[in-house]
Formats: structure tokens, sequence, C-alpha cells
């Protein structure tokens, strides 16, 4: 395995970052986890936008030009022998001093690795996933807007401790207003009367490149979709529930807090929207 860091191909031993780096001190940094199907880097542009948006919005200053950052992706896989995978790439704030001040790092550090991640055992995207509401809500975008992709995950990790402690592989979060926002590393989405409905990035979601891949599928399948505000209400009574991410992909959701969602079963839309994902994977994408 090879990892590539700040401009060098290395051992995964060799792989190290300093505890000076303000990335571990403080979660001061910025990620993209990206999906490699069939060879190709799939919306490998949008995810680099992102991490651009998100530098911008913590001002980091990125190192690397957008080809610059899509040239590593893509050689990394390369020079792993990958077609399909996932790869994370990471941007820190880089090695400073003790002490708050990002002023003080000189210069931004950059990883890649590309590798393999299963979120999920396969029999829940066969069967469907029970979910919980957890206790711990999403960062108010006041504090720090969910859209940026940052180092810093406490906020979901206790989400995800705290669906482990009720007994579940995934949780949903509510915003301060007690709204649906997202799940720990997901989207989500519900199918009620026949349209698709997910709240809406102003709620405290981010703005998943695989959301938006499910509304461009939603678009051809002629499904019509609604960003909205969303209780537990609603997706306790809906029809249909799905969650969406690079890792996991598309996870039908068949219970929440111990209520079954619609059938009990992944929903026909559901599986559609699954079903066209999957075919899309291998042929959209940038050829590594
Ligand atoms: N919300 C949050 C908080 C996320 O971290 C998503 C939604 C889905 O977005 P995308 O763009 O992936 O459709 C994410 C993405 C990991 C891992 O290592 C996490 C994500 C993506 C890839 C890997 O657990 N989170």
């Amino acid at each position: 395995m090879k990892i590539y860091l700040d401009g060098k191909f290395v051992d995964p031993a060799d792989a190290k970052i300093s505890v000076f780096d303000h990335g571990l001190l403080y979660g001061d940094g910025v990620f993209e986890g990206i999906r490699l199907y069939g060879g190709n880097v799939f919306r490998l542009e949008e995810h680099l936008e992102r991490l651009e948006y998100s530098a911008k919005a913590i001002m980091l200053d990125l190192p690397l030009t957008r080809k610059e950052f899509s040239d590593i992706t893509c050689e990394t896989c390369r020079q792993n022998g990958l077609t399909d995978g996932y790869i994370r790439l990471v941007v820190t704030r880089g090695v400073g001093d003790l002490g708050l001040a990002p002023w003080s790092c000189a210069k931004p550090s950059v990883f890649v690795i590309a590798s393999k991640i299963t979120l999920y055992p396969k029999e829940h995207y066969d069967n469907g996933l029970a979910i919980v509401t957890v206790p711990t809500r999403r960062i108010n975008p006041a504090a720090l807007p969910p859209a940026v992709k940052s180092l810093n995950y406490l906020n979901n990790i206790l989400a995800k401790i705290e669906a482990k402690q009720s007994g579940a592989l995934e949780a949903i979060m509510l915003n301060d207003q007690g709204f649906v926002a997202e799940c720990t590393a997901d989207n989500i989405f519900i199918v009620h009367k026949g349209e698709l409905i997910t709240p809406s990035s102003s709620q405290g979601a981010l703005k998943g490149i695989t959301r938006d891949t499910v509304f461009a599928i939603a678009k051809e399948l002629n499904i019509p979709v609604r960003e909205a505000n969303m209780t537990r209400y609603d997706i306790w009574t809906a029809d249909e529930c799905f969650i969406t991410g690079s890792a996991a992909e598309v996870v039908p959701v068949v219970k929440l807090d111990g209520r079954v969602i619609g059938s009990g079963k992944p929903g026909h839309s559901t599986l559609q929207i699954l079903e066209s994902f999957r075919r899309r994977v291998l042929v959209e994408g940038t050829k590594i």
C-alpha cells in the first residue's frame, strides 16, 4: 500500500503526521471521502469543489490546484492497483505552535489514502436498516456550518456512540430546532405519497454528493423531489426511507425509534433509486 503525503508516495509505516499538526491538535483541517468504481473516481470534480469550499470557509489556503488534487487522487489509486475502493483526501492546517492560532502553521499537509471501506453488513442493503434518534444534536450552523467537511467529527462520533448504545448502527441527528438534520455520516430521504423529501442543507445537512446524485436519479425516474423541514413524525409515517453517503452508498431504512416504516421492507422507489445508483457509478466518473 502506498500513501500520498506532501508530494511523495510512502509506505503506510512512513505516512506520519507531526504531533504538532493542528489537524491532530485541534481538528483543524478539511477532508473528502470519495469512491472509486470500475476505475472511475465518482464525481471527483464535485468532491474537489466541496473541498475548496470547506477550505475557504475555514480560511485555509489549499496548497494545490484543482488539477493537482485530481492528479494525486487518481495517481494514488493507480499506485495501489485499485479499481474499486474508497479514497480519503485530507488537508490539515499543518505543523504549528501549541495554541489555536492557525497562522502559526507554515504550510498545510495533504495526504491521500486509497483503500476499501464497508460501513454496514450486506444484509442491511437487502433487508434495510433499523436506526434511532439520538440525544446529541447536530451542531448549530452559527457555531460551525455543517456544510464544512472538517476534521472535527466529535459531534457525529458522539451520535454514533449513542446509536450503538441503543443497539443501532446509525443515528438520526436533529438540529437545535428539533428538525431532522442528517445521520452521522449520511444524508436522509423519505418517500411520501410518491414524493421524495430530504432536509434542506440549511437544516444542518451536509450537501452530500450522493444526495445530489439521488436528485439527478429522481429526475430521470420522474420522482418529484422536495427539500423541506422534516420531523421524526414525518419519518415514522413515511412510506419509505433511505440514507445516502459516499461510504454507505444508498441504504434502505425500515425502522426508526422502534416504529416500522412503510411495509417494513425496502420500498419500491428506494430499490429503483438504489439500482439506478449502482448502474450510474459504473459509467460516470473520472478515469484514473
Ligand atoms: N453527512 C455527513 C456528516 C457526512 O460526513 C454525508 C452526510 C454524505 O455525503 P456524501 O458527499 O458522502 O454523499 C457525509 C459523508 C467515513 C466517510 O469515512 C464519511 C463520509 C463519506 C465518506 C466516508 O465514515 N461522510
